[in-house]
């Protein structure tokens, strides 16, 4: 796990732990001990230490965290790595995070490649930093920089690292020599003090008190960042030893929380997600080159994140007029990553450059992917299939991003039928991480590869999903919605309804967020369902837009808006429109609310996995924190509903 050699007077100390160097109990044992041979090595003056494969240390090995600690602990090591008789040089690429910073905040100097990063991201994990994390940092780096670190858990580049004094040095070339020679020049001049005993300047109470204000305000229910921020105020004001305790005690009781639990949960199930066992050794296509058909909001959006991507783009509208509005799209959402900081002025325009447009599908004979993404019509999509039959290569992959048609029909007739799959975005399609992959019966295991290797291209959470009305999330979100409404005709005030949901943690209750997309999408599949003989019952949203009330769009849905203003307002008018459908029901609590709500979708989580729509529980809560906004420190609604009877 662990070897050591020489490089005359420096030791060089690489761990070798698969795959992501995480210090589990033995890597701790091992660098535990190594500390001690190389104190009694009198040849040795300064050690480097470094990893081999992808990443420095990732950080505390996450699959202990169900079992009680066992020694060494983390903390020890860290203070005996600074306590060490020569001093230790981290030497750090890929990502130093969690325990792994901690590891290079025991050396005496951090030494990092241009490419790597570091970061304190436990409460992600919904934990604190437990090996002085948040004692360390604010004595490294200054209170403002320690705070905006582990209360957000985000990492930053060595550049930003070296500038904010969390590494000494950047090198760009060879990390071990490098580190050596450092090591070598650092034994010509006096040591830096260990960070434990570098002084630290409290900011005032009222500091303090914004800092309280503005994480309380982003953690929305989310108790690690605010239970950070008492352990770097104590690390700001406290002794060392005193805030080491502090710290510790905070950890290990977040440790076994349910809060914790969940976004464990969440963590592994992300991974699993991207290579799921049934692929076996199916080989993903290549894909080198994409297209989109369809420039509305959809396609534009999928357009700019297979550009993200770094792949070429072809895009295809029906005439000259479509195309240039489909550009205009595209070009918009690189505009407003630039307003955003996100893209600079030239990285726009190469995104832009990497698009070829036309209404002409033989623009198309050479392409490796393409997906459809026009009007949620069949004929329609159907007939772009067709076309796409007639011209693409016989191995492209086909993809359809319906929503709501069964794909089955869509593809009806189309040659290679084994190259056809359903890829479902989620809107907007270049920032939700989202990608159901619904998979044909005559789909191959090559095309099912290849459609979670682009997620991951993409950056994105693939899940699979069977085929049925609204897949996984958007049938979830009917029954969700079904059981708002049933609150609502039960007697229970909208507004209580939304309000409740927010404080279960979702951004927006399940009115507002309704206000703000439009009625008037889901009243349309209602109509057409209804067109088509099937019994669809009315709705109280068909009765808001019947009336005109179509959301935010039209200035009032289930609420009314001031012009210019997304601010929901209790609408007399909507009340109006369906007081003679609404009892008067005994009053709920919110929590009540939520737990009517939240079981309603594990409850429909749990049909669809019954019939083989979903293959496992988590795939159900990644698809609702990733398209939906349910919160990840619940962990999705299985693990929710699963949490709440462990609690009864
Ligand atoms: C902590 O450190 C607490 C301390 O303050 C105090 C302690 C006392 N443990 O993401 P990938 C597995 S909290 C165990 O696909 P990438 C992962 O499940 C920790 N396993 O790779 C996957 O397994 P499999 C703070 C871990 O190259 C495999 O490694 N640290 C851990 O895309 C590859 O993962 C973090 O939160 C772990 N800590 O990205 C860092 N990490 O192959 C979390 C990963 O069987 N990790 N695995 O599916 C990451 O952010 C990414 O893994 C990393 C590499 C960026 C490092």
């Amino acid at each position: 796990m662990i070897s050591i050699d020489r490089d005359g007077e420096v030791a060089v100390v690489t761990v070798d732990n698969p795959p992501v160097n995480a210090l589990g109990q033995p890597l701790r044992q091992a660098l535990w001990d190594a500390v001690g041979t190389l104190d009694a090595d009198p040849a040795i003056r300064a050690v480097v230490l470094i990893c081999a494969g992808r990443t420095f240390i990732a950080g505390a090995d996450v699959t202990e965290f169900g079992k009680p600690p066992v020694p060494p602990h983390l903390p020890d090591l860290v203070d005996r790595l600074e306590q060490a008789s020569k001093p230790w040089v981290a030497a750090i690429h890929g990502s130093a995070l969690g325990g792994g910073f901690e590891v290079a905040m025991g050396c005496r100097f951090r030494v990092a490649l241009d490419t790597a990063a570091v970061g304190l991201p436990e409460v992600s994990l919904g934990i604190v930093p437990g090996a002085s994390g948040t004692v360390r940092t604010p004595r490294l780096a200054g209170v403002e920089a320690a705070v905006d670190l582990v209360t957000t858990g985000r990492s930053v580049k060595a550049a930003r690292a070296l500038t904010m004094g969390l590494v000494d040095a950047v090198v760009s070339k060879d990390l071990r020599a490098e580190a050596v020679a450092f090591a070598r020049i650092a034994l010509t001049q006096a040591l830096p003090q260990p960070i434990s005993a570098r002084p630290v300047t409290a900011p005032d109470a009222a500091w303090w008190d914004e800092q309280r204000t503005a994480i309380a305000k982003r953690a929305k229910g989310e108790v690690a960042p605010l239970r950070a921020l008492d352990c770097l105020r104590i690390a700001a004001e406290k002794p060392f030893a005193e805030a080491m305790a502090f710290e510790r005690a905070t950890f290990l009781e977040l440790r076994v929380s349910e809060q914790a639990a969940a976004l464990r949960h969440i963590f592994f199930a992300e991974r699993g997600a991207a290579r799921p066992a049934h692929l076996g050794d199916a080989k993903p296509k290549d894909i080198r080159s994409a297209a989109v058909i369809g420039g509305g909001t959809m396609g534009a959006g999928i357009a700019a994140a297979l550009r993200d991507a770094g792949l070429p783009v072809t895009l295809i509208e029906r005439d000259e007029e479509a195309v240039r509005r489909g550009l205009a799209n595209l070009r918009s959402i690189f505009d407003g990553a630039v307003k955003r900081g996100k893209l600079t002025e030239v990285q726009a325009q190469a995104r832009m450059d990497g698009v070829t447009s036309g209404s002409d599908y033989a623009l198309l004979s050479d392409t490796d992917l393409v997906i459809e993404a026009v009007f949620e019509d069949l004929a329609v999509k159907r007939a772009v299939f067709a076309q796409l039959g007639q011209t693409c290569r016989a191995d492209a992959i086909l993809a359809t991003n319906t929503s709501y048609l069964d794909p089955r029909r869509i593809a009806e007739g189309l040659p290679h039928p084994d190259r056809f799959i359903g890829l479902h975005f989620f809107s907007p399609a270049n920032v939700m991480k989202l990608l159901e992959i619904v998979p044909m019966p005559d789909t191959s295991s090559e095309t099912l590869a290849t459609g979670f290797a682009l997620a991951r291209q993409l950056g994105k959470i693939p899940v699979q999903a069977g085929i049925c009305d609204g897949f996984i999330g958007n049938r979830i979100l009917k029954r969700y919605r079904s059981e708002a409404e049933a609150l609502v005709r039960h007697g229970t005030p909208i507004a209580t309804i939304d309000a409740a949901m927010r404080g279960h943690g979702f951004a927006m209750g399940p009115f507002e967020a309704q206000d703000l997309g439009g009625l008037d999408i889901a009243y349309l599949q209602r109509e057409g369902a209804r067109a088509a003989g099937q019994d669809v019952p009315e709705t109280l949203g068909d009765i808001l837009v019947r009336a005109g009330r179509k959301g935010q769009k039209t200035g009032g849905g289930w609420y009314d808006y001031a012009p210019g203003d997304r601010t929901p307002k209790p609408s007399e008018a909507a009340a109006g429109l369906l007081a003679d459908r609404i009892g008067t029901g005994p009053g709920l609590t919110a929590e009540d609310i939520a737990t009517r709500l939240t079981a309603a979708m594990a409850a429909e989580g749990k049909a669809i996995l019954a019939e083989g729509i979903a293959l496992k529980p988590s795939d159900i809560d990644l698809v609702e924190v990733h398209g939906y906004g349910y919160p990840r420190w619940r962990g999705g609604p299985m693990f929710d509903a699963d949490a709440s009877q462990r609690s009864v």
